[in-house]
């Protein structure tokens, strides 16, 4: 089911500031960066060879993010892995048993197709599915 790891997800208070610190600190630079108002979020990703940071702010305490930075603090929110099928792979997950958080696929950033699973079926981690879209997908890009 899975294909490589498309991106890892990271919790930060201050998006600005973390944007400085990876430039400062890797010498990469943003190659994205949108509002995705029904994940509550903003994200800024940076490519890195064969896999995407992405990094997180909370549009409001009420959100994913939000009540995880006010939980736990910033640090690793999600790992998404690389699908052929976000609709057949979360149908194999449903007749295992899994918990799913997201029944039916749906529209993330870049025209990804994404859905996420549970952290408590998966070892504590929450996973994101992510199906490239069909333009990017040639390329190998997120
Ligand atoms: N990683 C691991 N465990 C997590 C977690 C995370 N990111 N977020 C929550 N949990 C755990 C909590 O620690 C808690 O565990 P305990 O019951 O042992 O305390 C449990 O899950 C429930 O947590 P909660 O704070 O009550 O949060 P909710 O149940 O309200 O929400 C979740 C949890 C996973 C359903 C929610 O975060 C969600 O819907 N996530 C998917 C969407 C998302 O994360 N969007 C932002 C990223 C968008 C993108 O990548 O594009
Ligand atoms: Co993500």
């Amino acid at each position: 089911m899975i294909q490589g790891i498309h991106h890892v997800g990271i919790a930060v208070e201050d998006l600005d500031e973390a944007v400085g610190r990876y430039r400062r600190t890797f010498g990469v630079e943003p190659t994205h960066r949108e509002r995705i108002e029904d994940q509550g979020v903003e994200e800024v990703l940076f490519d890195v060879v064969g896999s995407t940071i992405q990094l997180l702010g909370a549009l409001g305490p009420e959100t994913p993010v939000g009540s995880f930075l006010a939980k736990r603090g910033p640090g690793i929110h999600h790992i998404a892995y690389r699908v052929r099928d976000v609709a057949t792979s979360l149908e194999r997950l449903r007749r295992d048993g899994i918990r799913l958080v997201d029944d039916v696929p749906r529209a993330g950033s870049r025209g990804t197709t994404i859905a996420f699973v549970h952290p408590k079926d998966m070892g504590g981690v929450l996973v994101e599915l992510v199906q490239p879209s069909p333009s990017t997908e040639a390329t190998g890009g997120p």
